[in-house]
């Protein structure tokens, strides 16, 4: 299917998704997140795709929603057409590994789009926020409470509150991004870490994702319980066997999926 805000390739098992907004600085618009969430959604069906990229450019990840877009909008209009609703639902859905490699601005709805992937791997030179404050809203898709929890109260009340941006090494220290590398290495170290992914068991790989979110929706207790019952679980797959056979025989695992 061709696409007219996003960019689709898939190679060595990684789908590779660039948002394409150039005009707009990857914006978010109805279209863009329709397409996203179709081809995550095509992602999760296709046997070929082991790990997912979402990217942008190296001067923007995405500066937020559309504001062009929204600006004449109604509390009617976004109420009853739940604006974003069914797109963010299903890329909430995918249960492969996403990881957003952000470069440049993540403002706003860009800032929640890379909070919505499982981790964020950016470069030297990104600069997230939650700005909407300063448009006279707040934050609709995560940025007062994925924030929240991944960097804590202080910080995301401050974020929300002041609309600042956060650079690359306040958001490593914080905790938002899990690594940091240089703008021109950051396609690179993203696709390898996703090679990476994409060389597990993929039963073990989407129960990590499962049991990690499944930390951020119940009790400590509940949670050990999950991880506990998923890992148990793993014990009846062949993978399970192969990959402890292959340690034991001093060899590199063949994961077979099954
Ligand atoms: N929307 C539309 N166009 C945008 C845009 C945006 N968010 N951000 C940038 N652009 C456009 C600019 O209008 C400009 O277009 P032209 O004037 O050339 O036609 C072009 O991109 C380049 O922008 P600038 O000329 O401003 O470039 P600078 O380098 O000077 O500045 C900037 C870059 C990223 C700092 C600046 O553009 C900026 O502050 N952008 C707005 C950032 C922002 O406020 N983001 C938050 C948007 S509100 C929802 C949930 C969530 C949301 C909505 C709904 N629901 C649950 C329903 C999310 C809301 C948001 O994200």
């Amino acid at each position: 299917m061709a696409y007219e805000t996003i960019i689709v390739e898939i190679e060595d098992h990684i789908a590779l998704v660039k948002l394409n907004r150039p005009d707009a600085m990857n914006a978010l618009n109805d279209t863009l997140l329709a397409e996203l969430a179709d081809v995550l959604t095509a992602a999760q069906k296709n046997d070929k795709v082991r790990c997912i990229v979402v990217a942008g450019t190296e001067k923007y990840f995405a500066a937020g929603a559309d504001i062009k877009m929204m600006s004449d909008k109604s509390f009617v209009d976004v109420f009853m057409g739940d604006l974003f609703g069914a797109e963010t639902a299903a890329i909430a859905r995918v249960r492969k590994p996403i990881i957003a490699a952000v470069s440049g601005y993540a403002l706003g709805g860009g800032c929640e789009l890379a909070m919505m992937c499982d981790f964020i791997i950016c470069s030297d030179t990104a600069k997230f926020g939650q700005p909407e404050i300063n448009l006279g809203v707040i934050a609709g898709l995560g940025g007062t409470q994925r924030l929240t929890r991944a960097i804590g109260k202080a910080k995301a009340m401050d974020m929300n509150l002041t609309g600042r941006f956060m650079d690359a090494e306040e958001a490593e220290r914080a905790g938002l991004v899990s690594r940091v590398v240089p703008a021109k290495k950051l396609m690179e170290e993203a696709m390898a870490a996703a090679g990476k992914i994409a060389e597990k068991s993929m039963i073990s790989v989407m129960a990590v994702k499962e049991s990690v979110n499944r930390s951020f929706e119940t009790t400590l207790a509940e949670g050990m319980l999950f991880e506990r019952r998923l890992f148990f679980s793993m014990f009846s797959t062949e993978d399970q066997n192969e990959g402890m056979t292959a340690f034991l025989e001093k060899r590199e695992a063949q994961f077979r999926d099954r």
